[in-house]
């Protein structure tokens, strides 16, 4: 398979950027300026209409979100590798669902908090009533990652897996926007050992 990657450092593109490197993924790297606005050019947005990255083309075929790419690298990568399950393993059913909460259900909320704080973001659209509605949301959903890993010590399992690299980063975006996961004890060992992956770490620093 022949594989491009559209990528920016320390972007939306930096958890597929991670899983790339732990699945171990032949592949080239284009890096784009998005301050150059490289995402605009006509040839990109022949492959990603909405211009953004991660952007990733397979033989070709373009695909573009950053979890539609994660759970396909998940699938074709790794499964032989133990760290993604097979289709017809009960395991896959929670691994899509934590998956795509992670970025829908909790990382939309991470999204309004930040544009409810983001002094970046023109004044009429921020609100810290809108701000602290999101924290409490987001809190109670991070009980719910603790619950889990109160259970077992990976949302993979007993081991690491994609569904921890893909949760964890989500996370980690939520910290660096202001959201603090210091009353949940064992979501704080997991994110630990998940950022000190090496496939994580090298991509955050
Ligand atoms: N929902 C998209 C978000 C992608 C996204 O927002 N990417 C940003 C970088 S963090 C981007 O490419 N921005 C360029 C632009 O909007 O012009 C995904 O998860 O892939």
């Amino acid at each position: 398979m022949e594989i491009t990657f559209y990528c920016t450092p320390m972007s939306s593109a930096v958890p597929v950027a991670s899983a790339l490197t732990e699945l171990k993924v032949p592949h080239r790297r284009v890096t784009l300026d998005l301050a150059a606005g490289e995402q605009r050019r006509p040839e990109f947005l022949e492959l990603n209409p909405n211009g953004k990255v991660p952007t990733l083309v397979v033989d070709g075929t373009p695909m573009f979100e950053a979890i539609a790419i994660l759970q396909w690298l998940g699938d074709h990568y790794g499964v032989e590798q133990g760290l993604w399950p097979a289709a017809d393993d009960p395991a896959r059913l929670r691994a899509l669902s934590w998956t795509t909460w992670a970025y829908v259900s909790f990382g939309s909320a991470v999204g309004r908090l930040h544009l409810a704080t983001n002094p970046a973001v023109p004044e009429s659209l921020r609100s810290p009533s809108m701000a602290e509605h999101t924290q409490a949301e987001l809190q109670r959903m991070l009980g719910l990652l603790e619950d889990q890993l109160g259970r077992s010590t990976y949302l993979s399992g007993s081991e690491f897996g994609l569904v921890d690299l893909i949760s964890s980063q989500v996370v980690m975006w939520s910290e660096m926007v202001g959201v603090s996961t210091k009353d949940h004890p064992n979501l704080t060992v997991w994110l630990d050992r998940c950022r000190n992956r090496p496939s994580i770490r090298d991509e955050w620093s």
